[in-house]
């Protein structure tokens, strides 16, 4: 009776706040969950947009504790590295042109840093990037280091935050990023009227045309019940002749239920810890979905029974919306999308797949279920029965969301310059007898290995070794950027998808062999759009293949450019683009080499 009276007490307040908020520009509301959600039920994962689109910018400052605990996320045993307690880590909410300030003290037992996915720094603000060995030395165990992240005024969406030292992302240090836009933007960001109409003439409805927003994230990732050390020494050895690590389950949001009897590694495995992730959509609202994929290694393929997905968001550009079945999401990649319900509310819950697929991996892992799901519901989640939902059976190709053919939502942004140089690279992973018969990641002849106590951007020098490929990008006097075609061959029989720190850039084109080689040929170029795709910072590069990448750089600094799979990108497949060196403020430099003393 108390919980139902304070219930409803919230439910007032919450009321008299919006009616002291709403003004007809101020679309976005979210107060009203708090009477939705129980507070058992109201979660770290919900977002709060109208908390920071309506304010102006500001200093937002988050402490995280970095700990080691024994968790069981999935009913197995695993030291899971913590923020604050919290696996998957605290969601960071922030608004366009805030400064995040964020103070980090490292209770791990080794060294760590941590890198601001998708964010694009300001100039002079290649420091704060996160990248041990590239713009910082990592933060040492016992020590504390603070990040000062300058928001653009025009960047906002789904970003995320991970350890980029050593394996401690796979161990489960990251959460979510998002960063909100003005509610002056938001209002250019919402769908064109023309759009919705068109929408409606579909078979399927939104369940309403409210104007209110139920935003969630959710984390979906593959999860190894190995330590990422452990995962990384297997790969570097000889037992594994370069097959990579195939991950033991997916997690959403750090939940899984995991059958015990189906491992044949030993682990301590409690089923009565796990627990199917379960998601509450609300009926009225426009549900919004903010899907990372926070993983080591696999491309997940993401579709929710009886649902369509309105995709409104890739890596932090807003798109044209596309109508799709399903989403495959790659390491590293983020989509903002809306649940659509297409059914006649026959369902109570229904079942979101998180599908990888067998043949990206070399090996059988019995452990790992290949369709791993979770729970979404309209009704409250404690008297709910397992869906009895069925998959779509009959996803036509059309119907997947196809990467290539995004179109950034600003028609301004839909103008795609012509590339002033063309640069190639070859990518792959080999296994020689100069490196002892095991497997490392190269890029043109070179195999990454961070230096730890000297970082690139607080050298004297850039000179590229056979440890560290650095790339110089200059302009001319005149010019305050360069555009590039990047050529990425890949040499091998498995997929990258690759990052590029600080910058965004237009994926042109990308090709993958029926049989053989499939590397750029200059004499026979392809075709590419003479319209700007939408932009992202994290691609895939197709297997026996390449793509080829455009990219305005513009930031001084020096900027990682690497594959997304944990070993890979721990074995060597990364390199540094050197941009407009003679332009980086001392400053800069003096907190790369402070961060090492
Ligand atoms: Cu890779």
């Amino acid at each position: 009776m108390g919980t139902r009276l304070s219930a409803w007490k919230y439910a007032t307040i919450s009321a008299l706040i919006l009616v002291a908020l709403i003004s007809p520009s101020n679309l976005i509301l979210k107060k009203p969950l708090l009477a939705f959600f129980s507070s058992e039920e109201a979660s770290r994962f919900h977002l709060s947009p109208s908390s920071h689109s309506l304010r102006s910018e500001s200093t937002r400052t988050y402490n995280f504790t970095l700990a080691e605990e024994v968790l069981s996320p999935n009913g197995v045993q695993k030291t899971v590295l913590t923020v604050n307690g919290l696996f998957p880590g605290p969601t960071i909410e922030v608004r366009s042109g805030d400064l995040l300030v964020v103070n980090v003290y490292n209770k791990l037992s080794e060294a760590t840093s941590l890198h601001w996915h998708g964010i694009r720094h300001p100039a002079g603000n290649n420091s704060q990037d996160g990248a041990a060995g590239v713009t910082q030395c990592p933060i040492p165990p016992g020590a504390n280091h603070t990040y000062h992240i300058h928001l653009l005024s025009e960047q906002y969406g789904t970003f995320w935050y991970h350890s980029h030292q050593s394996t401690q992302l796979s161990d489960g240090l990251f959460g979510a990023l998002i960063i909100h836009p003005p509610a002056s933007l938001a209002e250019k960001a919402r769908p064109h009227k023309d759009e919705l109409r068109s929408e409606r003439s579909l078979r399927y409805h939104r369940t309403s045309q409210s104007s209110s927003v139920l935003d969630q994230v959710m984390l979906v990732g593959d999860w190894y019940h190995r330590s990422g050390k452990e995962v990384l020494d297997w790969f570097q050895s000889l037992r594994s002749h370069g097959n990579e690590p195939v991950p033991d389950a997916i997690l959403n949001n750090g939940l899984q239920l995991f059958n015990c009897s189906k491992s044949i590694a030993k682990i301590i495995c409690d089923p009565k810890q796990g627990r199917t992730p379960t998601f509450r959509l609300h009926p009225q609202y426009q549900n919004i979905i903010r899907l990372i994929n926070t993983g080591s290694i696999a491309e997940i393929h993401i579709s929710l029974d009886f649902h369509l997905f309105r995709v409104i968001e890739a890596d932090g550009t807003q798109i044209q919306p596309v109508i799709v079945k399903e989403i495959t999401i790659a390491p590293g990649q983020r989509y903002a999308l809306e649940v659509i319900r297409a059914d006649e509310g026959k369902y109570d819950g229904f079942w979101l797949r998180q599908r990888v697929n067998y043949e990206d991996f070399k090996y059988p892992n019995v452990a790992l279920d290949l369709e791993s799901k979770s729970i979404v519901t309209y009704g409250p989640r404690w008297d709910l029965n397992l869906p009895s939902s069925q998959s779509w059976s009959d996803i036509k190709a059309e119907e997947r969301l196809d990467p290539l053919s995004l179109q950034p939502l600003d028609h301004i942004a839909r103008v795609l310059p012509p590339a002033d140089e063309t640069l190639m690279m070859y990518v792959t992973t080999m296994i020689r007898t100069a490196t002892g018969n095991r497997p490392f990641g190269y890029v043109n002849q070179t195999t990454w290995k961070p230096n730890l106590t000297n970082p690139v951007l607080a050298r004297n020098e850039f000179v590229s070794s056979s440890k560290e490929l650095i790339v110089p990008v200059n302009v001319g006097n005149t010019s305050n950027s360069i555009v590039l075609d990047i050529i990425v061959n890949n040499l091998e029989d498995g997929p990258h998808p690759f990052h590029l720190h600080g910058h965004h850039f237009w994926p042109l084109y990308t090709y993958e062999a029926v049989m053989g080689a499939g590397s750029y040929k200059w004499e026979r170029p392809p075709t590419l759009p003479t319209t700007a795709p939408a932009l992202r910072d994290t691609f895939v590069i197709p297997a026996k293949g390449h793509a080829i990448f455009r990219v305005r750089f513009d930031t001084p600094g020096m900027w990682l450019f690497h594959c997304h799979v944990l070993v890979h990108l721990q074995s060597g497949m990364a390199m540094i683009f050197d941009v407009l060196s003679d332009r980086i403020p001392q400053e800069d430099r003096i907190n790369a080499a402070n961060s090492c003393s």
